[in-house]
């Protein structure tokens, strides 16, 4: 048997020495990698091995949650992505600390291994379906009751591909009581003023790029919303490199590299 071939559960467990359930336990809460296929859970040798050795266990349950995240991600794993969201939670995560310190993270480091080659665009393309799933379970547990203070929109503009940081901000906008409408990624420029021009009470329209080189492409963005609405229109992330940069493409701020910053930026204009 070689370190890249697998066995099941029960075989797992006894090369292990402990009970079935324990192991079905550990792959659950990410302490050990497996992979499903149909019913049947796989444990790859090599894992096996390295959580058998003297001292691996305690070592194993100190890994980081993000880096575990990331790796059921990665091999497309929904279940046990949600086991470790769920774990978190049920150690007093906030839904919005689930995104920031958990899901967040994990994003980052699934882009840092694509950009160190250990993983394929066909596993980036893996983990981001993977994290929409989660994104959208965690959804509902952003909502609160009553009259929201203002709707913004928001969106990536076209030529973007990340939705999901989108998505995560539109969420915690929604936890601090505003009501997003979100376009989504790759959203026309006139898709963002339509929406602004029919939206109930807007704050503000932010815009989301991810990815460089879209600079003309905000800029068209911000001036399609300009011609229809006179609100703010915000940019941010991880594409915008400061106030300056976003100043530039006729922002009228910039909501800074974290979600809860983008959250700040309207709260701002709210005060
Ligand atoms: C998932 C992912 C994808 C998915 C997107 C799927 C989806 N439905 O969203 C797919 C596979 C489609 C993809 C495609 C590409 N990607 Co990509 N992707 C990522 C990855 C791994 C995670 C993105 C993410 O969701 N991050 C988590 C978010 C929440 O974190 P964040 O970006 O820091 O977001 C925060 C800020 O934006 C902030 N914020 C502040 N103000 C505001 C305001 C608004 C309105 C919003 C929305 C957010 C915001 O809030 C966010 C939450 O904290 C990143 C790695 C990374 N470091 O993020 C690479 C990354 C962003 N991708 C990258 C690249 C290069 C690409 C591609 C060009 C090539 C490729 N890898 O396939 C293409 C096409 C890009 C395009 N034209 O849009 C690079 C970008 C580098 C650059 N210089 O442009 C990264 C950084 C990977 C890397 N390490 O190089 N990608």
């Amino acid at each position: 048997m070689t370190t890249t071939e697998r066995v099941g559960l029960r075989e797992a467990a006894e090369r292990l020495g402990v009970h079935y359930m324990t192991v079905y336990h550990y792959v659950r809460t990410g302490r050990l990698a497996a992979e499903r296929e149909g019913a049947t859970w796989l444990v790859r040798r090599a894992d096996l091995e390295a959580l058998a050795a003297p001292g691996a266990r305690p070592a194993a349950t100190r890994t980081p949650r993000p880096a575990r995240l990331a790796e059921r991600m990665v091999r497309g794993d929904e279940a046990g992505a949600w086991a470790i969201v769920e774990g978190a939670m049920a150690s007093g995560a906030s839904p919005a600390a689930v995104y920031e310190e958990l899901l967040v993270p994990a994003l980052r480091g699934v882009g840092d291994r694509w950009a160190a080659g250990t993983i394929s665009v066909a596993d980036e393309h893996r983990a981001s379906v993977v994290a929409t799933r989660v994104i959208g379970r965690m959804g509902p547990r952003f909502a609160r009751r009553g009259r929201a203070r203002g709707s913004v929109v928001l969106g990536g503009p076209a030529g973007e591909s990340h939705a999901l940081p989108v998505a995560i901000v539109a969420d915690l906008l929604r936890a601090a009581h505003l009501e997003p409408i979100d376009l989504g990624a790759n959203a026309p420029a006139d898709s963002f003023a339509e929406t602004a021009a029919g939206a109930d009470r807007l704050v503000a329209v932010l815009v989301g790029v991810t990815a460089e080189g879209l600079e003309e492409s905000v800029r068209e963005t911000i001036g399609a919303v300009a011609r229809r609405v006179e609100v703010p229109v915000l940019v941010g992330g991880r594409a915008i490199r400061d106030r300056a940069h976003a100043l530039s493409l006729g922002a009228a701020g910039w909501t800074g590299h974290s979600a809860a910053g983008a959250v700040a930026a309207v709260e701002s204009l709210l005060a």
